[in-house]
């Protein structure tokens, strides 16, 4: 019996190494291409042997029936930055649907919180294996979660080890005010995530117009119209300096004007 015990783990095993691999070069992938990824780390895990019997003893569920039953003797947990890089994560999951994978169910505890105060967004798969003893298909759970919520869910599993499920009342409601607390800081993090990427956008859009300024005048030069071009470029300097996109903007459009007519003078 020990012995086939041993077996049921192996095609649950390879499942997380492979996903792991998967999950962890999508991550991989972003990096070098120098763009932000949704997911910041991997992890996994296979249920230990004495854990998939408690579950299914106090789920009336019958040795014959664990591998149908229990979903998440393999796990995966995907951990994110900012809660809207959970459904960057889930959307890249539901791509890969029928594929690689299959997912069965989708449960989602960010809109409906567990009573415990627990988030994370949950998809059971389907996934084949193919050992030396043949190819199965074995069902795995993925977990998504950002960071602080995976900081709350860590401690509240400890917890929960330690009082054996019976949590002590008061130390339930502590519990429920940091699963609040931590849902506040992602919220205060996503706000600050939007203000990055505006910053950053602007900055971008604003060295962009420099370039193309600074090109601009470059061309007046060979138009060899000096003296307007000093003018411009003291402009310039001063617009520049005060970093303002609206005035960069029809400062450029100038000087396009500018060399239009130029162009048009040359022409006669
Ligand atoms: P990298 O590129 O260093 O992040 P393994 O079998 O060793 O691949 P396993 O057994 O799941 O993976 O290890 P573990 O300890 O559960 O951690 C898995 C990955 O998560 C490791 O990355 C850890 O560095 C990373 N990790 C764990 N906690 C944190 C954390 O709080 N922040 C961050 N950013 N990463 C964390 P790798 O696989 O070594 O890759
Ligand atoms: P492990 O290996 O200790 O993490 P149930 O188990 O009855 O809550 P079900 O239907 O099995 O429900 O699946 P569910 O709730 O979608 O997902 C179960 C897993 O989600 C748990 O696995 C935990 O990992 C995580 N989870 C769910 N609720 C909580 C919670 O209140 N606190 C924490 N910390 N984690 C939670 P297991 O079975 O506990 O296994």
């Amino acid at each position: 019996m020990i012995k086939d015990w041993k077996h049921l783990l192996i095609p649950y095993e390879q499942a997380v190494e492979e996903l792991k691999v998967k999950f962890k070069s999508i991550r991989n992938e972003y990096r070098r291409l120098d763009e932000y990824s949704p997911i910041e780390f991997v992890t996994g895990r296979t249920k230990k042997m004495s854990s998939i019997l408690n579950k299914a003893r106090k789920r009336g569920v019958s040795l014959e029936e664990i591998e149908e039953k229990i979903e998440d003797i393999a796990g995966i947990r995907i951990m994110c930055q900012f809660v809207g890089d959970i459904d960057r994560v889930v959307e890249l999951i539901r791509e890969r649907s029928g594929r690689d994978l299959t997912i069965v169910e989708e449960r989602n505890y960010l809109e409906s919180i567990k009573e415990s105060g627990y988030r994370s967004y949950h998809i059971i798969i389907k996934y084949p294996v193919h050992t030396a003893l043949g190819e199965k298909e074995i069902l795995a759970e993925i977990q998504i979660r950002t960071l602080a919520m995976n900081f709350w869910a860590t401690i509240e599993h400890s917890l929960n080890y330690k009082f054996r499920h019976n949590i002590p009342a008061d130390i339930k409601i502590r519990l429920k005010n940091a699963a609040e607390a931590a849902f506040m800081l992602d919220k205060e993090m996503s706000e600050i995530r939007y203000e990055v990427m505006d910053a950053q956008e602007k900055f971008q859009a604003k060295s962009t117009l420099i370039e193309e300024i600074l090109i601009k005048l470059q061309d007046l030069y060979f138009l060899r119209r000096t003296e307007e071009v000093e003018e411009i470029r003291e402009r310039f300097f001063i617009i520049q300096e005060k970093g303002d996109i609206k005035e960069l903007k029809s400062l450029r459009n100038q000087i396009d004007e500018m060399m239009a007519r130029y162009e048009m003078e040359r022409m006669l």
